[in-house]
């Protein structure tokens, strides 16, 4: 451990002054928070005055948040602490070197969709632009989501080589990964348990220093940095795994005839001391920016372990199979939605599919990395004739998106339910029946929405998720 950074932070006396990289929607209500915080006296929040981003400067130092959607409390705080002068935001980088502690929260997305590669670019030039301004004593924390063994090594060696000062001797360095949900930004920063991992002892404690002011019910959780690295990443993980679990069930229950959703009552039923059974809900598949790229974080970390993995022989990761049968059941969808225009002589190719619901999660028009973009490409492939529905996703690259559920469904040969958005619980099997003007048309239910025999008894042919139980109906004329 280190003696001098010891004796230097204890000379240096308590943080006071913050800087955060990245005004958005990690790094703002991060930045309002330590300001609020009368632990602490000034906060910076730094942000380029990029064409793309640059708005952001004026509008903060208004008080006015540029995040879009809902955010409980954002608004108010930070126009109270622009107006105490306890915030500003600023594109000049230099300054960093005024502060005790900076925070980067820097984005760090998939290169694209199809590569399992992140792209750190972003993160990098903000470790770089630390680097060039950093003096002795000052803490350094990485909030973005990285691959474990970042921290210790692509950080540190950057900050390094920029500073010419020596990690864990001159300044601190620590990971405290962000848990923050949009909508409620601030309330998860103050009430969840906040994973800080410093590259040693005085880096951990400097960084407990930081957090635990802003954390109301939430408690600090130290640990070493990739030790914060691994628990972020792996909590995503085991939570996509659990669903791969719930989807592998559905998947089983539909082979063998059955109602997955008996089974996973009956499963869910067992409790008792120290007994859990934590089943999630099978789907039409596993969207957004943490569960599709979490793992391979995971997977890419124990690659630089520090000894050889002991596993067994040949045998694939559980976690990346995980991801596979997540990433199947849009497949699952198209195969259902084949499999029933069959039972109507339909061929896909020449069918005109009704897509309800875009976005990745319910009632949200979050559409990173939705399971409903490879269905719509395999319709699409297959030379159908697609409309997608959603009422809160407003646009999305290469998509028309329309806001008429009636338009959509008129003239369709198969419904599929894509994404469990409320307005679809009010679906009625007779109105659909007249805006399709089938006899029988296809109805697909890819996140257990409707009441499968109302569909059945209309004259519906009926697949969805699961649903070994109905998927075999008889067609009611
Ligand atoms: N999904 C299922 N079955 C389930 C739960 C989710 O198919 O039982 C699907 C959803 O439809 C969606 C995807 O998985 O397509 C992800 O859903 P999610 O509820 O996990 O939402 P995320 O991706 O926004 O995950 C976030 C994460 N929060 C942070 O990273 C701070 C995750 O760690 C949280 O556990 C999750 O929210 C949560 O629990 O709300």
């Amino acid at each position: 451990m280190s003696q001098k950074l010891e004796t230097i932070l204890n000379g240096k006396g308590p943080i006071k002054k913050i800087g955060v990289i990245g005004m958005g929607y990690v790094g703002i209500p991060a930045a309002a928070l330590f300001a609020d915080s009368d632990k602490f006296d000034h906060v910076l929040g730094f942000q380029r005055d990029s064409a793309s981003s640059g708005y952001k400067i004026e509008m903060l130092n208004r008080g006015e948040s540029p995040l879009k959607g809902e955010e409980p409390g954002l608004e108010e705080l930070l126009k109270k602490v622009v107006d105490a002068g306890k915030f500003e935001c600023t594109p000049d980088f230099s300054r960093i070197s005024e502060v005790d502690a900076i925070t980067l929260a820097i984005q760090t997305p998939f290169a694209d969709s199809k590569a399992l590669e992140p792209d750190f670019g972003a993160l990098k030039d903000g470790i770089r632009n630390v680097g060039k301004y950093l003096r002795s004593g000052m803490l350094v924390v990485l909030e973005s989501t990285i691959t474990p063994g970042t921290t210790e090594t692509m950080a540190r060696d950057i900050l390094e080589e920029e500073s010419g000062l020596i990690a864990g001797e001159d300044f601190a360095l620590a990971h405290a990964p962000e848990r923050v949900m949009v909508g409620r930004l601030l309330r998860n920063i103050q009430e969840h348990d906040r994973i800080v991992g410093g590259i040693d002892q005085p880096s951990t404690d400097r960084a407990v220093e930081l957090y635990s002011p802003v954390l109301t019910k939430g408690k600090v959780i130290a640990m070493s940095a990739t030790a914060a690295e691994v628990t972020k990443t792996a909590e995503n993980t085991f939570r996509d795994l659990q669903i791969a679990a719930a989807n592998q069930l559905a998947l089983y229950c539909e082979s063998m005839g059955i109602n997955v959703y008996d089974v996973r009552n009956g499963i869910d039923s067992l409790k008792g001391e120290g007994i859990t059974r934590a089943i999630l809900w099978p789907g039409a598949g596993v969207g957004g920016h943490c569960l599709t790229k979490d793992t391979y974080h995971l997977e890419r970390g124990v690659k630089l372990g520090v000894e050889a993995l002991d596993y067994p022989q040949d045998a694939e990761s559980i976690y990346v199979l995980a991801r596979r049968v997540n990433d199947f059941m849009p497949v699952h969808m198209y195969n259902l939605t084949v499999a029933a225009l069959k039972r109507i002589g339909k061929d896909i190719k020449d069918s005109k599919i009704a897509m309800l619901g875009w976005a990745f999660i319910n009632d949200s028009d979050d559409a990173r990395n939705p399971p409903s973009e490879p269905y719509r490409d395999m319709i699409i492939a297959a030379g159908a004739d697609l409309r997608v529905h959603d009422p809160h996703v407003l646009n999305y690259p290469d998509l028309e998106i329309h806001k008429n559920i009636n338009e959509v469904i008129s003239g369709s040969d198969a419904v599929v339910i894509f994404t469990g958005h409320k307005e679809y619980f009010s679906l009625k099997p007779d109105e659909i029946k007249k805006l399709t003007g089938n006899e029988h048309t296809v109805i697909i239910d890819g996140r257990n929405v409707i009441d499968p025999d109302l569909y059945i008894d209309a004259g519906f042919v009926y697949k969805g998720i699961g649903r070994g139980d109905k998927n075999r109906h008889e067609i009611v004329n």
